[in-house]
């Protein structure tokens, strides 16, 4: 059921480069494989790791680890599954036993923050947890609009102050309430465009300063909502990112709406992070927890004619 939903959110993913995977079961000689492997890798999109697997592939061929041709759907799936990083368990373990635990959710403007919040909220509420949501992105006017209608269809509690006001004056009201309320989880939603890059990071850095004053420790999750679309560019985003915030995870949206599912197998690999979740519609039930085997077993699967 789960399987088919990832399957089908990577529909455009499967039909770009199914017909390559099976022409690589298909070819005879070393020089067309190594050339349609060549293809396929940077049909999906995989980014530098292509030219990594492609060199890997070729010696192995050449000194027989690798048998024929036939071999080479097998042997990519496992090198894939090494590459790809998930949650370690829980992707998002209750790290404050005594208050809230504290998500704090950034990306650039756009990403799927707002949305994914949405989803987080539902999962959360699903696996019997209170949630609380911060509407820290005060930049844009319909942006605590769009979080509060997304409150009340996930059941969360949002907490938001007057248009413009300080981001971390909310993060603080959010984290107070939180603490009052004894939620189980306060998730804080931030803005992903400020006047100038500079003072975005200064921001975020507040709002997560202002939070660890409250609540210790927190935020205890940091995820960096990235937009599957982008491809290669998310990876200057979150060496962005990273630098005023320590992130903890990824959260991949809109994989439905994009033929470079690939470029989630390069994301976690150049930022040593794990993709905690994907995101697969614009539905508050649209989030799947990653799991990079069933990623890889879909990826592979052909779509039906
Ligand atoms: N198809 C699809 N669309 C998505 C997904 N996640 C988000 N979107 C859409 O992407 C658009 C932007 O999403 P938001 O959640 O508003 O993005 P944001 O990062 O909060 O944007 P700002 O607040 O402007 O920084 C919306 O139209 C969403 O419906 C997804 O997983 N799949
Ligand atoms: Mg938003």
């Amino acid at each position: 059921m789960v399987f088919s939903k990832v399957q089908q959110g990577l529909t455009r993913t499967r039909n770009k480069i199914g017909h390559l995977l099976r022409s690589l079961s298909s070819d005879t000689s070393l020089e067309d494989t190594i050339d349609n492997l060549e293809e396929l890798l940077f049909t999906a999109d995989v980014g530098p790791l292509a030219s990594e697997l492609l060199e890997k592939a070729e010696a192995q061929l050449k000194s027989g680890a690798l048998a024929s041709a036939a071999d080479i759907p097998q042997w990519l799936r496992e090198e894939l599954a090494q590459v790809l990083l998930g949650p370690s368990g829980e992707p998002l373990p209750k790290l404050n036993l005594d208050g809230p635990t504290v998500i704090l959710v950034a990306g650039v403007n756009g990403a799927g923050k707002t949305t994914s919040i949405a989803k987080l909220c539902h999962w959360l509420s699903e696996q019997g947890n209170t949630v609380m949501v911060g509407a820290c992105d005060t930049f844009r006017a319909a942006a605590v609009k769009q979080l509060q209608v997304w409150c009340e269809r996930t059941g969360a509690q949002c907490i938001a102050g007057q248009p413009q006001s300080d981001p971390a004056a909310v993060a603080h009201d959010a984290a107070q309430a939180a603490i009052a309320q004894n939620i189980d989880y306060l998730i804080i939603d931030t803005a992903g465009r400020l006047h100038n890059q500079k003072n975005l990071m200064a921001e975020l850095n507040k709002v997560s300063r202002v939070l660890d004053r409250i609540i210790p420790s927190a935020p205890h999750h940091s995820l960096l909502v990235i937009d599957a679309t982008t491809g290669q560019n998310a990876i200057q985003q979150a060496k962005l990112f990273g630098e005023c915030v320590p992130i903890s995870g990824i959260v991949l949206s809109k994989l439905d709406g994009t033929a470079k599912g690939g470029a989630t197998l390069s994301i976690s690999k150049q930022l040593s992070l794990p993709v905690l979740f994907i995101g697969l519609g614009e539905g508050k039930g649209d989030l799947e927890v990653f799991n990079p085997s069933q990623f890889i077993d879909a990826l592979f699967t052909p779509v039906q004619q």
